[in-house]
């Protein structure tokens, strides 16, 4: 297998077992490690590194890594690590039960920061020095070119800053990826280069990733798929969700705001992102784009319909189903879709050019529109902020959504103020629940107060959170945000002792 995928001589004689390559991470390290939200991420390596990490500690010594990722990665990456407490730093995004439960048990930092901006800070140093790069490739050019693999994430970066390489060649992942990507840097200020994308289908850089050859102490071959990405069948409160958003994204058309075949779509992950596009999939939409960081299966779905015109992202994340089709069809769908470093995919710049329509989950709202998207009642980390923040404080429609309850009911996901704010009011334009949607736009924050409670919050919990309202209003005499300090998490302190709303 190493000859069809490794065509340079040099790196084909640094071919090893993973083994042997986890062998070259020291104590201590800092590791770039390539993977989005479940693809691309390396498969052997990180095993056998967590082989090594556990075994050092049952000698007593002290093993532990930094993991600088992409995003979110899979069991076999994140999940072995975490597993035997290997990990003392982590960023950005994340969503393996072990790597939250040590950051929530206390036993790892973990940095959650704005994707776009991640290889920056990691390039000005605020991580700390970047030792190993351990990236994903589907083939290694004869000129030593790096073919990527199903995520592109912070690659470009890791391999430009680390002092050592090791490549995982992932022969099972189709060899016809190559032509997909485009990979583009800006350079760092004061000297950045524009990214000259004006059109989501524009390609500004070249397929490859590029590679010090030097750099490289190992690679290593594996045939192991990406993370299955399971989606349910839409429930009954994600259909709503996406209905009561199709029909505000009709009546924008209708009021001439945004064209027929729309704006250019960023999506979330998760089953109401996937109910939103399947939606779409079914309206009266033609030569639709999207300008997002993962393509799921809807958006899939969407290209396959002929909905969907053009897709930009940083990585595929696909089930196992969409997966099979996915391969079969690559060479169409090479035409449909562009895979760019994180950088690009989630820069401000684009996404404020483009005018995006943004749509993202959300654990809990206020009623003035702040937005609280990662932290369990003000302190317990969910995933992260993930590109959330990169795409709703530029778009030209920001959108949140989330059910009005949560834990069956014994959470209330509209509260008077949010315990953890991701994204302030002023980056808040819609908020939907199964209710309705609230549009915040050009709305005071009394008046946001207002249409986000008749709007989006649990019916029955209505008059609790409009008594609020008024009393603060009365007792702030008509301030600009009316609060009630000494009463504003009541609801959060209420869920905290097990007592019902
Ligand atoms: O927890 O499974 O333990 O019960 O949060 O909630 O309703 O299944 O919703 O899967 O869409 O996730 C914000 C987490 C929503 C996601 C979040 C609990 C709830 C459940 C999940 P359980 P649902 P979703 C693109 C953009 C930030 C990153 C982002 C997210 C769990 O959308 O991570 O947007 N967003 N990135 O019970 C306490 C509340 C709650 C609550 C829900 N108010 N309080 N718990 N839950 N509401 C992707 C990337 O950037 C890579």
């Amino acid at each position: 297998m190493s000859e069809s995928r490794i065509h340079n001589a040099a790196l084909r004689g640094k071919i090893m077992s993973a083994g042997e390559a986890a062998a070259l991470v020291r104590p201590g390290d800092n590791i770039g490690v390539s993977g989005f939200t479940g693809s691309g991420h390396p498969k052997e390596v990180p095993q056998a590194l967590a082989r090594r990490i556990e075994a050092a500690h049952e000698r007593g010594e002290d093993f532990r890594v930094g993991i600088w990722t992409g995003a979110s990665t899979a069991p076999e990456m994140d999940g072995v690590l975490f597993k035997v407490d290997g990990v003392s730093f982590r960023t950005p995004y994340q969503s393996d039960p072990n790597c939250r439960n040590r950051i929530n048990g206390g036993d790892a930092f973990y940095v959650d920061e704005h994707l776009s901006e991640v290889a920056q800070n990691a390039a000005w140093g605020h991580y700390g020095k970047l030792d190993v790069a351990l990236i994903e490739i589907v083939a290694i050019l004869e000129d030593g070119r790096l073919v990527p693999s199903t995520s592109v994430g912070n690659n470009p970066m890791w391999l430009d800053l680390a002092e050592r390489v090791i490549l995982e060649v992932n022969t099972g992942l189709n060899a016809q990826l190559e032509g997909m990507h485009d990979i583009y840097s800006t350079g760092l200020p004061p000297h950045r280069r524009p990214i000259p994308i004006v059109k989501v289908d524009d390609r500004i850089g070249e397929p490859y990733l590029r590679v010090d050859p030097r750099k490289v102490v190992a690679v290593v071959e594996t045939d192991r798929p990406d993370r299955d990405t399971q989606f349910s069948a839409p429930d009954e409160k994600s259909r709503l969700i996406a209905g009561h958003i199709l029909d505000f994204l009709q009546y924008e058309v209708k009021k001439g705001r945004i064209p027929a075949n729309l704006l250019p779509l960023q999506s979330g992950v998760g089953n109401v992102a996937n109910a939103v596009m399947a939606g779409l999939n079914e309206g009266p939409y033609e030569n639709l784009s999207a300008y997002t960081e993962v393509l799921q299966d809807g958006m899939l779905d969407m290209i396959r319909s002929g909905k969907l015109a053009m897709a930009s992202a940083t990585a595929v994340s696909l089930s196992k189903t969409a997966l099979v089709d996915f391969n079969v069809n690559i060479s169409e769908y090479r035409k449909r879709i562009i895979l760019r470093p994180q950088e690009v995919s989630n820069h401000p710049e684009i996404v404020r050019r483009l005018g995006i329509i943004s749509m993202n989950g959300m654990l809990e709202a206020d009623i003035y529109g702040n937005v609280n998207s990662t932290h369990v009642l003000g302190s317990k980390m969910m995933n992260g902020l993930g590109g959330s923040g990169d795409f709703a404080r530029n778009a030209y429609l920001s959108i949140f959504m989330t059910p009005s309850l949560a834990k069956n009911g014994a959470l209330s996901c509209i509260v008077p103020m949010v315990s953890h704010v991701d994204h302030t009011e002023h980056d808040v334009q819609v908020l939907v629940t199964e209710h309705g949607l609230a549009d915040l736009r050009g709305l005071a924050p009394r008046q946001r107060a207002k249409r986000v409670i008749e709007k989006c919050a649990d019916p029955r919990l209505r008059p609790a959170l409009s008594d609020y309202l008024a009393r603060a209003e009365k007792t702030a005499n008509g301030q600009q945000t009316p609060h009630l300090l000494g009463e504003a998490f009541d609801w959060h302190l209420r869920a905290l002792r097990g007592e019902p709303m």
